[in-house]
């Protein structure tokens, strides 16, 4: 594959992010030349990625790639794949909700699923962590229709809605076996539904949880804080190192002001996110439903049903979970949850890379985000 060949690739907006989503058959089966490729495509590293399809932040520096799947449980197999924008690096380690919401749709554009009359429902696995979800879209007349009257906060208009259901997933929800546990020095809950979190009272931190993510970016005491704290959760998680890793996010939580549960603001782990990611929320309120976690006495749950409204910067995003908070000696678990989406294809064609014989110039201070890994 030669850069003037050009590479099949179709341009999605995927909930509240944008990315490039590829057949698996289109990219290198090796991981390492698939990664260079793909930092050539989205124009990293650089800030602006100027010389690609990236958009300079990483919520539109993403990829999505797509096969048949062999698991009789699924239809698809899907592995995400965040590509950092200011340094040469391609990360496996993390999921993405929003990304997932261009799956289904995008499976059956290109013929991997045979698409209803009416709506289609398409199996996806979810390689990065092994889990399923099941995407349900209109597809009238047989075809994929991204118009509709569904809106969600962070998009301007309207699309088509995307039902994304995750069935009981096998990890466990709370990864250090722990409702609350003090982390350099800050009583947080570390909670994984989906997407590995820590959840922070905001005024632990000195913040009131309402800021603007912008300005919660330009406090670099907060940011220090942050790192600490996230450097030491992964470990607890039992993540490792996680230095250079997108994942554990952090949200910071404060009461809710909009009429919703919780009011949070997310860092993804350095910049903070304009919204939350899909499964960050699905994170933020099993959090919440359980009995002793730092969410208590700041969350208002809703006294009957499953849906948590989690208030972010630019709206909310509601979280559909059913928790058994578990005993003594049962671990909680999250039998479902459900989320609604939307996803709209913007491009489709052939994309073509960088050459792969120019040296990249390397990442120029950006004058403001360090934006280092998926930050
Ligand atoms: O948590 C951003 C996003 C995400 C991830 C991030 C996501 C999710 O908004 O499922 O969607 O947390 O890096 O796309």
């Amino acid at each position: 594959m030669t850069g003037s060949d050009g590479v099949r690739c179709t341009l999605m907006r995927g909930g509240t992010s944008k990315g490039a989503y590829f057949l698996a058959g289109d990219l290198p089966a090796d991981p390492g030349a698939r990664d260079d490729l793909l930092l050539r495509i989205m124009g990293s590293p650089d800030p602006r990625q100027v010389d690609g399809l990236g958009g300079g932040h990483p919520l539109t520096s993403k990829v999505a790639v797509v096969s048949r799947s062999d698991d009789p449980a699924a239809d698809v197999d899907y592995l995400f794949l965040q590509v950092a924008v200011d340094r040469p690096e391609v990360t496996d380690r993390q999921n993405c909700g929003n990304i997932l919401a261009g799956v289904g749709p995008f499976a059956v554009e290109r013929g991997l699923v045979p698409a209803g009359d009416t709506e289609t429902s398409v199996r996806i696995r979810m390689l990065n962590t092994g889990e399923l979800a099941v995407a349900t879209f209109p597809t009238p007349g047989g075809r994929v229709d991204c118009t509709g009257d569904a809106g969600i906060s962070g998009v301007p208009g309207t699309a088509a809605a995307v039902v994304i259901e995750f069935p009981q997933g096998d990890g466990p929800l709370l990864p250090t076996g722990n409702v609350r546990d003090v982390v350099a020095g800050t009583e947080v809950t570390c909670v994984d539904n989906g997407m590995p979190v820590v959840l922070i009272p905001a005024g632990a931190l000195g913040a009131t949880g309402y800021e603007e993510p912008g300005d919660l970016e330009e406090d670099v005491t907060l940011a220090d804080r942050l790192r600490e704290i996230r450097l030491e959760a992964g470990r607890v998680m039992g993540l490792g190192d996680v230095e250079d890793a997108t994942v554990p996010k952090i949200s910071l939580l404060a009461p809710p002001r909009e009429g919703g549960a919780v009011t949070t603001r997310t860092f993804i782990p350095v910049r903070c996110h304009p919204s939350i990611g899909v499964l960050g929320a699905a994170s933020v309120a099993a959090g919440l439903r359980l009995p002793g976690g730092v969410g208590e006495g700041i969350a208002e749950l809703p006294g009957t049903g499953d849906r948590v409204r989690v208030e972010h910067p630019t709206g909310f995003l509601d979280v559909e979970t059913d928790v058994d908070p578990g005993t003594g000696d049962t671990p909680p678990v999250v039998r479902r949850t459900a989320v609604v989406r939307t996803a709209r294809k913007i491009f489709d064609g052939a994309v073509f890379p960088r050459s792969a014989e120019t040296a990249p110039i390397p990442a120029q201070p950006s004058g403001g985000h360090h934006d280092s890994a998926a930050r």
